[in-house]
């Protein structure tokens, strides 16, 4: 039974708050389990309002004291519920008091990893969204900004918090945050840590203390982070001109966490598997995403901490600048090529899949009941596509001008999607008013494209079309910036470049002076976040695969071939033609082009991704077929191209010399990928070989999965043997075991990883690997016709819930894709849901997301 009725909160209900703090006083006297906080907090009159009552959040909390004005209250001059303390105006002076209170709270019970909690012996603390309110009295909400002093009182070695260090002595440390933040950015940590330790000098000649601190013996693990953390730094100065603002940066490393990291200002704490990594225990991709994330949250210091969010549901307005603004700094460090393609496959396999089920929802939310369920891929990577085509259709130049603008007019503020949009119609002269649809009109676009040629001229006739998505039967035409360039039947560009703005339903685009009919190359680099419906004929993609100057638009050729190859394998079992074998070959073995980019032109999609391919096929998705069909046509490649896959093996060699470069990187995928291709065609000793030779973690990986595939019953012993004392090595040990068993013995595999002594289901990452290795690492194992990956899943799911119902309620996605399945398996997931929607004490976040899933089922029409 839910404690009380769970409230819907809405965007269109938005009010100032009475009261404004202008200054925070924090004392902390930290115990496992009665930890002291001591509030002082300066209130002053929001005089926009008439004189009201102040209500502050508080949950969880044991209060102790609490006065204004040095005035004790006693309990009738106050009310309080489970979640908001009120005192009337009548008790309240007019225009400024000070609220003191003491609280107790206990941060070794706060298994939900919000607000201050324990993780491996160290205090930390995790406040957004609305975790603030489990440590104090607070008006927690975005909007009421105020400088913070911050006294921690604990026999731990290591005391931080945000701002600058003011003093230390003894068991007390003391720190000032001189700028303005909302709660949710507030931090502490203390524990017996160490830190690896740097500085930066700013572009005005301020030195910056830099420290990285994690556990005890981490320390030979924190050098990669410091080089991504300075490379960000220097970024920020160049590209957007935005200087650091304190003395000193603190980086934390921890290992219970629920997300990837946190941009408190001045003291980021991260999931340590985004800090922790050498050669030897991280892989190229962990290295990558390091390096993003850690930019990611160093970048929030002006889009998120300087200009915040006057309210949840502007949350785009910092995480989708802040993840456009990694974006373009992981292109700048890594290529540009192979960071777009590497983006949209994300875009797609995460934001395209919400946005075609019962949980899509617009770039800005209008409603939430939990607000840590709209962290989503809508929120955070198809907000930074729009921010992108805001780009494309302005140009840099005027992005540039408009940025400036936001930094100048917005500093120190909270600022909402209509602040963002403003600073551009001010930069440009642009009306954004029908843009502006892309953050409030949810789906995925779908735009069509008719050709016609006629006397040199050639035409494109684009349309443009949304579905329904939950609460919004009707679309309106977006404004669809589509970049198109044209080839020559001889494979030479004829027309560069050019962005079409779509605003119509319907639009016809005229290109003059063609001597032949072109083939064109639409959406480069993908300049929109829509589904391009255009079936150009096979020679066409084939051309465009071995000439399109774009090279997202190259990949993107490759991969409809695939796509369509593994379609028509499905629906009747056609074989793919060998032409298309062909082009994929050649890509792979040409040397002129980038290794990484070849290595994802030979990858195939996903199967979840053919499962939502055969939906828009009008075909329903057989998880079980798709897998064999995957693995059929990877066979057939890997045939096809085995000479070519043979010299990319003996060619790409990087050992010997170990760099986490994007060369190597790219090096490395590319060999991987024809080792992953000609084992099942070998055996396994060349695997083995490369397992045995590996002097890094992607080789080793790699060689590991190739091996549990090919039904190795030794290699996960030999792995754990050498790994068990790693904890990050390990989740990737629980997770590939899993992923990589046969479908019919995954869901069995997962359930004796979770009896294994190491599963310690309450670490995030943990719990992650196992219910993300089956649901999302092994789909046709998850979809087993038996029902027993969804049962594994809710139990797993209802389990968490009772101790952390932010990492259950984000892992119940796995179930968001139901209704694409046969009506056996919609029938056994809706049980599976319908059982977690009656269990008793479910948690808001479960039940919002679960109650969503099922919202609209043929059952409750
Ligand atoms: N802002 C945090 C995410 C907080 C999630 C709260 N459930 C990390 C980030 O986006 O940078
Ligand atoms: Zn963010």
């Amino acid at each position: 039974m839910r404690d009380a009725p769970p409230q819907t909160i809405h965007l269109s209900d938005y009010t100032q708050p009475n009261w404004w703090v202008e200054a925070v006083e924090l004392d902390f006297t930290l115990d496992p389990k009665a930890t002291r906080v001591r509030s002082r907090i300066r209130f002053v009159r929001n005089t926009g309002l008439a004189h009201g009552d102040l209500h502050l959040d508080g949950e969880d909390l044991a209060l102790l004291t609490a006065a204004i004005d040095g005035v004790a209250l006693s309990e009738n001059e106050y009310q309080r519920t489970e979640s908001v303390l009120t005192v009337p105006a009548a008790r309240l002076p007019e225009d400024a008091f000070t609220w003191e209170a003491e609280v107790e709270i206990a941060p070794a019970d706060n298994t939900a990893l919000e607000g201050l909690y324990m993780s491996g012996g160290m205090y930390c603390t995790q406040c957004e969204a609305e975790g603030f309110r489990k440590i104090t009295y607070y008006p927690d909400r975005p909007d009421v900004m105020a400088p913070f002093t911050v006294r921690i009182e604990s026999a731990m070695p290591v005391l931080l918090s945000n701002g600058n260090p003011v003093a230390r002595h003894g068991p007390v440390a003391e720190w000032r945050d001189p700028w303005p933040k909302p709660s949710y950015l507030f931090a502490l940590v203390a524990g017996d840590l160490v830190a690896y330790s740097d500085h930066f000098i700013t572009r005005s000649g301020r030195t910056v203390a830099l420290n990285i601190w994690v556990r005890r013996g981490d320390e030979d693990k924190t050098h990669y982070a410091m080089g991504a953390l300075k490379r960000a730094m220097t970024w920020d100065e160049q590209v957007y001109g935005r200087e650091y603002d304190l003395d000193v940066f603190n980086i934390v490393a921890v290992d219970d966490f629920n997300m990837g990291a946190m941009e408190n200002k001045g003291l980021n704490i991260f999931n340590s598997k985004f800090v922790l990594a050498r050669p030897e225990t991280a892989t190229d991709r962990d290295f990558e995403l390091i390096e993003g994330i850690i930019a990611h949250e160093y970048f929030h210091n002006w889009t998120g901490n300087r200009i915040t969010c006057r309210d949840w549901f502007q949350l785009c307005l910092k995480e989708g600048l802040t993840v456009f603004r990694d974006q373009q700094f992981s292109g700048d460090m890594r290529g540009h090529a192979v960071k777009r393609i590497d983006d949209v496959l994300m875009l797609r396999a995460r934001q395209f899949r919400e946005d075609s089920g019962p949980l899509s929802h617009p770039v800005r939310p209008e409603s939430f009941v939990e607000i840590n369920n709209f962290y989503t891929a809508t929120v955070y990577e198809k907000g930074a596509e729009v921010i992108g085509m805001l780009k494309r259709l302005v140009g840099d130049a005027a992005y540039q001008r408009a940025l400036d603008l936001y930094f100048t007019r917005h500093d120190g503020e909270a600022a909402t999607i209509e602040d963002w949009l403003k600073v551009f119609e001010d930069a440009t002269g642009r009306d954004l008013t029908q843009f502006k649809l892309w953050y409030s009109q949810a789906g995925t676009p779908r735009i069509t494209v008719e050709e016609s040629f006629k006397d040199g001229t050639y035409v494109l006739d684009i349309s443009q079309e949304t579905k329904e998505t939950p609460g919004q039967d009707e679309k309106r035409p977006l404004v669809i910036p589509v970049a198109v360039g044209l080839i020559g039947p001889d494979g030479v560009e004829v027309a560069p470049t050019r962005v079409l703005e779509l605003t119509e339903p319907r639009q016809s685009f005229r290109f003059e002076g063609l001597a032949a009919p072109p083939v064109p190359s639409i959406l480069r680099g993908f300049s929109a976040p829509v589904i391009l419906d255009h079936s150009p004929r096979f020679e066409d993609r084939a051309l465009l695969l071995a000439h399109d100057t774009d090279p997202f638009n190259k990949w993107e050729a490759g991969r409809s071939l695939s796509r369509e190859s593994l379609l028509s394998m499905l629906k009747d079992g056609t074989p793919p033609a060998a032409a298309y074998l062909d082009a994929l070959t050649r890509v792979a073995g040409d040397d002129a082009l980038d290794p990484a980019f070849r290595a994802l032109v030979l990858a195939l999609p996903s199967e979840d991704d053919i499962a939502q391919g055969c939906v828009d096929a009008g075909l329903v998705p057989d998880p079980t077929r798709i897998h064999h069909t995957r693995k059929l046509l990877a066979s057939q490649i890997a045939e096809a191209a085995r000479d070519t896959l043979e010299t990319i093996y003996a060619q790409m060699v990087t050992k010997g010399s170990y760099s986490s470069d994007a060369a190597s990187a790219g090096k490395r995928a590319l060999r991987n990928t024809a080792l992953r291709l000609l084992t099942p065609l070998d055996g396994p000793p060349r695997a083995r070989a490369h397992y045995d030779g590996a002097d890094n973690m992607t080789d080793q990986l790699a060689a590991f999965g190739c091996l549990l595939d090919a039904g190795d019953t030794e290699i996960a012993a030999r792995f754990h043997e050498d790994w068990h004392g790693d904890r990050l090595v390990m989740d990737k040990w629980f997770m590939m075991q899993i992923a990589h068993a046969a479908p019919g013995e995954a869901v069995s595999r997962a359930k004796i990883l979770t009896e294994h002594p190491d599963f310690d289901w309450k670490n995030p990452n943990r719990f992650r690997s196992v219910v993300a290795g089956l649901a999302a690492g092994n789909p046709a194992g998850f979809h087993d016709p038996s029902g027993a990956g969804y049962a594994f899943l809710a139990d797993w799911l209802l389990r968490l819930d009772a101790v952390n119902p932010q990492t259950a309620a984000r892992m119940s996605t796995a179930f968001e894709t139901w209704r694409r399945y046969d009506t056996d398996r919609q029938g056994m997931i809706e049980a599976q849901l319908r059982r977690i929607d009656r269990a008793e004490g479910l948690s808001r976040d479960l039940g919002e997301m679960v109650g969503r899933m099922l919202a609209h089922s043929r059952n409750t029409h």
